[in-house]
């Protein structure tokens, strides 16, 4: 397979204005129509003859331009493409093809989920449904005309306002679309089915009033009040936040069941896997109602961030990306507790995302090259790309960062453009110099800060020394230092926040007791005067850039830092740095045979949080969580994967054993009875405290817990606490208990989908009920659906991702039962294929056993006949 490399971009030689499209669907194929206005490219840098177009298992019917039908010398069929030979400079281009989306695995394109139609066309799934300049830099304007069965699909959507419908013979039917806004084709959408509309309404800042108009199958119907409800919050927080406004007098959200990712921006016309989109008290977790808030409004934000303003090339990915996750967490920090959302995004780049830089798929937020664009919707993309975002931010303040983006916006609406052309917007509107800064987006791998201080009491200075480095994939060391804010407090053994001087002529009433600190060489000073008792330093408050930090805390600064300090993230982080050691000095105990002990100040630090009258509670629920451990393994050089599993468990065991009265009186103190179930963060914090204390009194075996997770089992009145007693139940020892708890839950749930998804993957990300062979097993479950990707995810990917010890079993054979699936889901679908091989190409964590194991299959993978690009990709760059 060919790389493509960022270096080679060059413009399109030519151009489409108008996109008219016409289908015709029926249950043998659909028959796609288009006329494309393709004019020369005034700005292109290249002036070829032949016009090229993409197009991937298309059968092409007719091709004429200007009306006059093409002979076989005026074009040819290429791989993966159509040349249509010596054009004109302007020219309308018609084609007729012909398409399977019955027989469309991959969901890519038009393919068929349940008994609807529907698309996904990012990144490169336009070019199955017709031929294209299929690239997000030729934006066009689109006209869809889409036929079908009146009865089959009442319902028919593409992008814009509708313009036209009307009865056919035979008792078809057809609705045209007219989308107003020049767009890439990745943004087209179709979809048509028998389904529902569920209508609400808003009222743009402006005064304009826009239909909201969510579509879903029957029996969905009263699951999209969430949906709707986190869209109205959307749409104001963008026009309060970003002074941006919604543009069409239309907007649609649809769900569909088969789909490869959480959902698509769609213009006016987002797609969403069921799963991210529907949910009801009885059916959805906590986690999936704030997930559903976070994605609708991901989704929503596109509009501009993604739209409106598009990416020049895929290499320009993080544009969208990493700008939008970023103001999607924004506004999930402003909904919900603010501290609470940075632990769960900094949890998920540091177990995560810096997996992903430190292993053979590293590569920057902007890559220099690809095989398969789908193999890079990374978490670099995403989550690394929105915190080179908010570094941004944090530089330059929320005041100069709004006049950034409004620049951006108003500088390129109806552009395709890059990452560059964020960065000088923002520097353009603050005036603040960004060239150091742009090195973010062009190296891979986390930088590495060692911190250093010192206190002199005789000079009242407190000595704060930085240095930073960046171990690249490649073994070497990036010599050039990055732009790093460094957020830096210092305590008081009060915990107090003292004044920061950093010149003496400063007021120090008027001195701050935060800064950013620009961290730009590879070692440097800073100097804080006045200080007159030993301090504690605050480092890196709230996790203000995306690097790992050596610890240089003492155990009793941790403690005291656990309950002391001012920055809510840190304060949590303290916790966890003195629970990871703690882990670490049991797990090496466990190695080596001998007696375990867990220190007891982590004990009685929990003691102490668990009898707090003042600790926020959301807080709180995320300060009772040990690491996880894929985090701890993240963490290792050389990962003792059962040592972890156990000093883990052991650490939780001892700390439930202590304090069993305080959890129970923390779970007697938050049960109290709900009026109504609400998806606010307080009534989650309480559900969440509640349920850690039944999981680890479970744990330990207690009776008396027991009852209370039966009970809660069965009179639970929504899904968290349903689920929650499940969870405790499987982890537990109580094997019949288990055992009848998992058969009952599936005997009431099993017509739900996205409820059958949690029952599946509770059960496989379960060392306890999810040994290999119960897992394959459920593979032969009703329940599971190989082409379903949120089976497969359920299923294999909990497995693989989170039954870690059972994966990671030294027989190898969860490695193989991994390439088995790999082998089968590269011919059905190559994208969830190459995601699901990710934990195989992290042999490099292991020990030289398993990582022989591992590789074997990775080699085993790479000899099949027929590999997808995607797979192709991951697994030959993971093989050393
Ligand atoms: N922009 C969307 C990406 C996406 C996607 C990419 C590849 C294959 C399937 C896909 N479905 C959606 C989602 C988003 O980031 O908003
Ligand atoms: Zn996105």
């Amino acid at each position: 397979p060919r790389t493509i490399f960022l270096k080679d971009y060059k413009k399109p030689p030519f151009l489409i204005d108008e996109t008219v499209l016409h289908f015709d669907l029926s249950e043998q194929g659909a028959t796609v129509k288009s006329r494309l206005s393709i004019r020369r490219n005034p700005d292109a840098d290249t002036a070829p003859q032949d016009l090229y177009l993409d197009g991937v298992d298309l059968e092409l019917a007719a091709i004429a331009i200007d009306g006059v039908e093409l002979s076989g010398s005026g074009y040819e069929l290429i791989a993966e493409g159509l040349r249509v030979i010596d054009v004109a400079d302007n020219f309308l281009l018609e084609c007729e093809t012909r398409i399977k989306p019955h027989e469309n695995t991959c969901l890519e394109g038009l393919y068929k989920s349940s008994s609807m139609f529907c698309t996904q066309c990012e990144a490169e799934g336009f070019r199955r449904i017709t031929y294209y300049l299929d690239r997000p830099d030729v934006m066009s304007r689109f006209t869809t005309t889409i036929v079908a069965d009146k009865n089959l699909y009442p319902i028919l959507l593409s992008n814009g306002n509708q313009v036209e419908r009307g009865d056919l013979d035979a008792d078809r039917h057809f609705v045209t679309w007219e989308d107003p806004f020049r767009k890439p084709c990745y943004l087209f959408a179709l979809v048509a089915g028998d389904l529902l509309n569920i209508d609400d309404e808003y009222t743009t800042m402006s005064g304009r009033k826009v239909a909201l108009r969510m579509f879903v199958e029957p029996q969905n119907k009263d699951k999209c009040s969430h949906a709707l409800n986190s869209l109205k919050a959307s749409m104001k927080w963008d026009e309060e936040v970003y002074g941006r406004e919604y543009d069409l007098d239309i907007f649609m959200i649809v769900a569909v069941d088969d789909f490869n990712m959480g959902a698509m921006e769609n213009k006016g016309l987002n797609i969403f896997n069921s799963s991210c989109v529907l949910a009801k008290p009885d059916t959805a977790t906590d986690a999936t109602y704030q997930r559903i808030e976070a994605i609708v409004a991901h989704e929503y934000f596109h509009n501009w961030s993604g739209n409106r303003v598009t990416c020049r090339d895929w290499f320009q990915l993080s544009l969208k990306e990493g700008f939008t996750v970023f103001r999607d967490a924004e506004f999930s920090a402003d909904m919900n507790s603010r501290t609470v959302k940075r632990i769960e995004d900094v949890n998920l780049l540091r177990t995560a995302q810096f997996a992903e830089d430190a292993g053979p798929m590293s590569h920057p937020v902007r890559p220099a090259s690809f095989i398969e664009i789908s193999n890079f919707y990374t978490l670099t993309i995403y989550e690394k790309g929105a915190e080179v975002v908010g570094m941004i931010y944090r530089l330059l303040g929320a005041e100069l960062f709004r006049k950034g983006s409004d620049l951006y916006f108003e500088r390129h609406d109806g552009q395709a453009v890059t990452t560059d052309d964020f960065v000088q917007a923002m520097q353009d509107a603050s005036g603040k110099d960004l060239t150091q800064f742009k090195r973010w987006y062009d190296l891979a791998g986390t930088p590495v800060i060692a911190v250093d201080y010192e206190y002199d009491q005789d000079g009242q200075t407190f000595t704060l020394k930085l240095s930073q480095s960046c171990p690249s994939t490649a073994g070497d060391v990036v010599e050039k230092p990055f732009h790093i804010p460094f957020s830096f407090a210092l305590l008081d053994n009060n915990g107090c926040n003292i004044p920061l001087i950093q010149d003496d002529d400063a007021v120090f009433a008027n001195a701050p007791t935060e800064l950013v600190l620009d961290f730009v060489k590879t070692e440097q000073i800073f100097t804080f005067q006045h200080i007159e008792k030993r301090p504690i330093p605050s480092l890196l408050r709230g996790f203000s850039a995306p690097v790992r930090i050596k610890n240089t805390y003492s155990r009793d600064e941790l403690l005291f830092l656990m309950s002391n300090e001012t920055d809510g993230f840190n304060r949590w982080d303290a916790g966890q740095k003195l629970a990871v050691e703690i882990i670490r000095e049991v797990a090496e105990s466990y190695a080596q045979g001998a007696e375990l002990t867990v220190d007891q100040r982590l004990i009685e630090a929990y003691r102490g949080l668990l009898v707090s009258e003042s600790i926020d509670k959301a807080l709180l629920s995320k300060m009772l969580l040990l690491p996880t451990e894929s985090y701890l393994i993240e963490l290792s050089e050389t990962a003792n994967v059962d040592a972890i599993h156990h000093a883990r468990n052991f650490v939780r065991d001892t700390v439930a054993k202590a304090l069993k009265s305080e959890l129970l009186k923390c779970y007697q103190d938050n049960l109290e009875a709900e009026t109504a179930y609400s998806a606010d963060f307080r009534s989650i914090a309480k559900r969440s405290l509640k349920n850690i204390a039944l999981g680890l009194l479970l744990s330990i075996g207690d009776a008396e817990a027991l009852t209370l997770a039966e009970t809660q089992f069965a009179t639970a009145e929504n899904m968290t606490d349903e689920s929650a007693s499940l969870i405790a139940l499987v982890n537990s020892d109580f094997i019949a208990p288990r055992e009848a708890a998992l058969e009952t839950f599936y005997a009431k749930w099993k017509a739900d989908p996205q409820v059958v998804e949690q029952w599946l993957s509770i059960q496989c990300g379960s060392v306890k009920s999810g040994s290999l062979e119960a897992v394959k097993r459920l593979m032969s479950h009703e329940a599971f659906d190989i082409k379903n990707p949120n089976k497969v995810r359920s299923v294999i990917g909990a497995f693989c991702n989170q039954n870690i010890v059972s994966f990671h079993n030294a027989n190898g054979q969860g490695y193989a039962f991994l390439a088995d699936n790999v082998i089968k889901l590269n011919k059905l679908n190559p994208q969830i294929a190459s995601r699901l091989v990710t934990p195989l190409t992290r042999w490099k964590k292991f020990d030289e056993q398993r990582q022989a194991l591992m590789q074997a299959q990775l080699k085993r993978i790479l000899d099949e006949e027929n590999l997808s690009k995607d797979v192709y990709e991951v697994v030959s760059k993971s093989i050393k």
